[in-house]
C-alpha cells in the first residue's frame, strides 16, 4: 500500500491488523494535532483471505492473521491465503525506500487523502512512481480516504483530478478497505477481465 504523506496508510494497516508493525518517528515539526509521527520505515500488517470455495465470484473474508488463528475452527475446509500488507513511507524524500518496498508486490492499494486537494499533485507523483516500479498494469485500487469527514470532497472530484477510477474509503473506520483488498487479490488471481465481470455483477 502506498500514497503520499498523511493519506492514512499507517492508520489503515493498524485498523485491519492491530498487531501490525510500525516503524515511525516523531515529526520534528508537528503537522497537526492528530499527526505527530511519520513512517520512516514501513508498516506491516499480516492478513488472511479465507474463501469457502474457489469460485471467482466468491468474495470470502479478510481478517488479520491473529483473528484467523483465534477463530481457525470456523474456517475448517476453507481456502486460506496469507497476505502481507506493506505500508510505505509517504514523504517525498523516502522515494528510494518506497521503491524497495514496492518490489515483489503483487498488487497495490493506493491511498489519497480525500480531504486535501492541495496534495493531489503529490499523490500523482507517488502514483507515477509506483507504476514506474511495478508497471502500469499492476492490479491496483485507488481509494479516496477519510470519507467519514465532513470536508471529504467525494470520489467523483478526485477521479477527475487523477484521471482514474477512485473508490470511497475510510481506513480509520474500516469502510471500503476490505472490499478493495479483495478486489486487488481477485485481479491478481483472475486478471483484469475476470474482475470486470465480477465488479459488474456486484454493482447489479
Ligand atoms: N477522519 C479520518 N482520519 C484519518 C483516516 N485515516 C487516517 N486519518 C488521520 O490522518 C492522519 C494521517 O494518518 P497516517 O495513518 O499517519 O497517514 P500516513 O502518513 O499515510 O501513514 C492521522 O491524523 C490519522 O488519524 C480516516 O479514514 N478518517
Ligand atoms: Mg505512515
Amino acid at each position: 500500500m502506498t500514497g503520499f504523506f498523511n493519506s492514512g496508510k499507517s492508520t489503515l494497516v493498524h485498523t485491519i491488523d492491530d498487531k501490525a508493525i510500525h516503524v515511525e518517528k516523531e515529526l520534528s515539526k508537528t503537522f497537526n494535532e492528530e499527526k505527530t509521527t511519520t513512517t520512516t520505515g514501513f508498516d506491516l500488517g499480516r492478513l488472511v483471505w479465507a474463501r469457502p470455495n474457489l469460485n471467482n465470484e466468491t468474495e470470502g473474508v479478510i481478517m488479520s492473521k491473529t483473528e484467523y488463528l483465534r477463530d481457525k475452527d470456523e474456517y475448517l475446509g476453507w481456502h486460506i491465503k496469507y497476505v502481507e500488507l506493506k505500508g510505505s513511507p509517504g514523504q517525498m524524500q523516502f522515494s528510494t525506500v518506497r521503491k524497495i518496498l514496492a518490489k515483489g508486490s503483487d498488487g497495490v492499494i493506493f491511498l489519497i487523502d480525500g480531504c486535501d486537494l492541495a496534495n493531489i499533485g503529490n499523490a500523482l507523483v507517488v502514483l507515477e512512481e509506483i507504476k514506474a516500479v511495478l508497471g502500469s498494469n499492476i492490479p491496483m485500487r485507488i481509494i479516496a480516504n477519510k470519507s467519514d469527514r465532513d470536508d471529504f470532497h467525494g470520489c467523483e472530484v478526485i477521479t477527475s483530478m487523477i484521471g482514474e477510477t477512485v473508490y470511497v474509503g475510510s481506513g480509520k473506520y474500516n469502510v471500503g478497505i476490505k472490499d478493495a483488498i479483495i478486489e486487488v487479490l481477485k485481479t491478481i488471481l483472475y486478471g483484469l477481465d475476470q474482475n470486470k465481470i465480477s465488479k459488474e455483477s456486484v454493482v447489479a
